[in-house]
Parts: structure tokens; sequence; C-alpha cells
């Protein structure tokens, strides 16, 4: 099959949280409950049918610790889409979903797609600190898709990469629509701005989206 569409997703939120156990569920259909803090990032990449059509999904595991900050930032640039990810037993992970969307709107593409997970959904009321009905608030405030998931489990594990997968997909269509627009106004610019002396290369930039390419 040719993969002729890479979709680049991050994964984002505390550490502990479960994002690396959320790569290796959907990727590996493995869970693991040894905790190992991720260093740095690390990355996986699975093929999906996507409604009949083969993507590449290439998914980078961010490591949440404050230390690797720095360095995961550097990646938000080239992330069509990021999985957004706090623990449902943990109200600081979900209060610091304010700081990781801020983050995001800083350093990230400002049309990225965004999908919420509350991991961990499997626990006991008593386990529990977030109601799902907080995670569905904010998920609407920033208007993100929204899933309790459970790696433990595998709950809505597949349900969240595939709705991030579709949401890039009608992201790259639209950006298509508008980018044929865009090049046809620009091409009548260039023949005013030719004549104006400036030359072809005053159109470079607009084709200059080559982010998505590996
Ligand atoms: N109960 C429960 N525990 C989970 C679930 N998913 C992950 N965990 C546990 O949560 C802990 C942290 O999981 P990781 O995936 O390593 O967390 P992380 O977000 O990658 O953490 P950093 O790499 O430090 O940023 C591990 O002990 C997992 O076993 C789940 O669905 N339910
Ligand atoms: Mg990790």
């Amino acid at each position: 099959m040719d993969f002729s569409a890479t979709y680049k997703v991050l994964v984002l939120g505390d550490s502990n949280v479960g994002k690396t156990c959320i790569v290796h569920r959907y990727c590996d259909e493995r869970y693991y409950d040894t905790y190992i803090s991720t260093i740095g990032i690390d990355f996986k990449q699975k093929l999906i049918n996507l409604d009949g059509v083969p993507v590449k999904l290439q998914i980078w595991d961010t490591a949440g610790q404050e230390r690797f900050r720095t360095l995961t930032t550097a990646y938000y640039r080239g992330a069509m889409g990021i999985l957004l990810m706090y623990d449902v037993t943990s109200l600081d992970s979900f209060n610091n979903l304010s700081y990781w969307l801020r983050n995001i709107q800083e350093n990230a593409a400002p049309d990225v797609v965004k999908v919420l997970a509350g991991n961990k959904c499997e626990c006991t009321a008593a386990q529990r600190a977030v109601d799902k009905e907080r995670g569905d608030k904010i998920a609407e405030n920033f208007d993100m898709p929204f899933f309790e998931v459970s790696c433990k489990q595998n709950i809505n594990i597949e349900e969240c990469f595939l709705t991030l997968a579709r949401k890039i997909r009608e992201q790259r269509e639209h950006r298509g629509e508008n980018f044929d627009e865009e090049e046809q106004a620009k091409s009548g610019n260039m023949k005013r701005s030719t004549s104006n002396g400036l030359g072809p290369f005053t159109l470079g930039n607009s084709s200059s989206e080559g982010r998505c390419s590996c």
C-alpha cells in the first residue's frame, strides 16, 4: 500500500498521566503496570486504514517532567495533531491543562488539531479526583473532542487516535481548498508584482507548509 499521507501527532500532559502507556496500547496492543518515566521524547508509528485510505500516524511521546520542557517544546511546531492528556485520579494533572493549552497556543501551529483524553477512567469512585463533566466543559471551551480512556482496560484508545486522525484529515482538506484560493489570488498578484519589478519570488512563502513532509 502507498502510505502517501503521514500525520504527525504529539502526546502531551503531566508526567505519570499515561502518555507512554497510551502510545504502547495503541501501537503495540500492550499495557505495562510498571512506570518508567520517559526521557526526552520517544517516537512510534502506526499504519492505519482511515475510512479506506492508508495513513501513517507518526506519534511523538513526550516526557512530562519539567526538566525536559525546553526539548519537548521544540517538537510542537511540526505537530499536525496533539493528544492532550490528564489523569482522572490526579486533580493537579487536570489543573495543569491550562499550562499545556497555553504552551500549545504559544508554540504549535495556530490550526493544530487537539483531542483531550482523561486517562485511568477504570478507577473506582474513591480514586477519582476529576468528574467527567469537568473534562466535558474544558473540552467544549477549547473546541476539542474529549474521551475518558483507560490504557489498562483498553477503553476508547482507538477512538481517540481515529478522531484525531479524522480531524487532521479534515484540516488538511480545508487547508487544501484555501491553499488553491490563495494560489489563485497570488498568481493575480504575481502579474501585478512582476510588472512592479518584484519578480516571482514574492510568491515563494505561500507554499512553505512543507511541515507535513516526513
Ligand atoms: N490505573 C491505571 N493506571 C494507568 C493507566 N495508564 C497508565 N497507567 C499507569 O500510570 C503510570 C504512568 O504511565 P506512563 O505512561 O509511563 O506515564 P507518562 O505520562 O508517559 O509519564 P512521563 O513519561 O513521566 O511523562 C504507570 O504506572 C502506568 O501503569 C490506566 O489506564 N489505568
Ligand atoms: Mg512517558
